[in-house]
């Protein structure tokens, strides 16, 4: 329950007015945004932001020595800060931007992966992993004789846990596991199964891809003890192009650079060249400058609201969704159990995935339908994908009840 705000509160704030697009259309009905999971809509003070800076105050960063430099390369680096205090990140990591989880998630494979793995040595990922948090370790084949196994299912849907404490041996070198599904919304149980690691052998890696976690509830990482957390901006409702990576200090350092070029050196010879600590020397090039800061005011935003106050709206929107959509005949629900975040993944017995969503965008409702980037999911599923409705801040329960009617409508169509 929300600690600052009470749930009338939530109720009567129209945090939908902050969203421009929400008063747009899609085939001319209002635009009802249910895929927020995929990525999630921008408020004014994220637009206003990045406009400013560009009008004002854009130049490169960390080189210049006149005013602008000086004042856009302070403001950049402040955004490192508000996400220390977002997230309560321990003194003992750094954070460093990327352009997305994806390559946060390749920096950490490539960098750590290839310096530290050897022929045999084993990874644990999970049944629920993005393409993000596979593809990267898969690469990793092609220089050592690696083992990929993923930690398997239970009736449920969630993970199981005894499964996974059966697959840790001498070999785990890596776990590689999200925080929260993004293809049925589980919230995973990564204390434990960072504690189980640790207790097994307190040297494996874990690398946690908080991509949905960061925008649908509150994270604090001084309570979860992993190696890398990584997360990406356009989810937490700031720009593209901006992702994050957070490590261990003292781990960083002992990585080598992901990428070579301007900004994350010391010194240049053509033999030989020198880099900065951790989180300079993965950083290389002319950054997403405006990006970054628009980020920088996602995070004001979404510190001014709360985020349990944007998760127990998530909350309510999904347990009013969820008990209507179990009201219609024939459908099922994949991962319906109690600790979720706001996404709901279906398929029709009535219908195919794609033509629902079809008929979904012409009544104005914007959903994502397919395997949304978990296709050895889907595979274990059984299914070919599903349907996926996912709820942010600027959701309301008309959303819901025109997305339930556009359902009906669609049974009617196709059923
Ligand atoms: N990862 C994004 C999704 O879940 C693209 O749709």
């Amino acid at each position: 329950m929300a600690k600052s705000l009470n749930m009338t509160t939530i109720q009567n704030h129209d945090w939908r007015d902050d969203f421009p697009i929400m008063r747009t259309s899609m085939n001319g009905q209002p635009l009802i945004y249910l895929d927020t999971a995929s990525s999630a809509q921008k408020p004014q003070a994220v637009i206003d932001k990045m406009t400013q800076v560009m009008e004002t105050n854009y130049s490169n960063i960390h080189r210049g020595l006149y005013a602008i430099s000086q004042n856009i390369t302070e403001e950049y680096e402040f955004v490192r800060l508000k996400i220390k205090n977002f997230l309560n990140i321990p003194d003992t990591y750094s954070i460093i931007f990327t352009r997305n989880t994806t390559e946060a998630i390749n920096l950490v494979a490539q960098s750590f992966g290839r310096t530290f793995l050897q022929d045999g040595d084993e990874i644990i990922l999970s049944s629920l992993e993005h393409h993000a948090n596979i593809v990267p370790w898969q690469l990793l084949k092609n220089y050592n004789d690696l083992k990929i196994k993923p930690i398997p299912l239970l009736q449920d849907n969630t993970l199981d846990i005894e499964a996974y404490a059966s697959l840790l041996t001498k070999k785990t070198k890596i776990i590689a596991i999200n925080h929260i599904s993004n293809s049925l919304g589980n919230i995973n149980k990564i204390n434990d199964i960072i504690s189980l690691a640790r207790n097994f052998n307190p040297e494996i890696k874990v690398i946690i891809d908080g991509s949905q976690a960061v925008v649908h509830s509150r994270v604090n990482l001084t309570e979860i003890d992993a190696d890398f957390y990584a997360f990406t901006g356009h989810k937490i409702y700031g720009p593209s192009g901006v992702g994050v990576l957070i490590g261990k200090t003292d781990l960083l350092n002992q990585m080598p650079p992901y990428q070579g070029g301007g900004d994350m050196i010391e010194t240049v010879g053509f033999d030989h060249s020198t880099y900065k600590q951790a989180p300079f020397k993965f950083e290389a090039g002319t950054p997403a400058i405006t990006e970054v800061i628009g980020l920088g005011a996602a995070i004001d935003y979404l510190s001014g609201i709360g985020m349990d106050n944007i998760a127990a709206h998530e909350q309510t929107l999904l347990k009013y969704a969820t008990q209507q959509i179990k009201e219609i005949d024939g459908i099922t629900i994949y991962g319906d159990i109690s600790e979720k975040a706001a996404i709901i993944s279906f398929t029709a017995e009535w219908a195919h995935i794609s033509d629902i969503a079809m008929i979904l965008d012409q009544c104005g409702v914007a959903v994502r339908s397919g395997h949304h980037c978990c296709m050895p999911l889907m595979k274990i599923l059984g299914i070919e994908g599903t349907v996926r409705a996912s709820f942010g801040l600027y959701n309301t329960h008309n959303d819901i009840d025109i997305f339930i009617k556009s359902l009906k409508k669609a049974k009617k169509l196709l059923a």
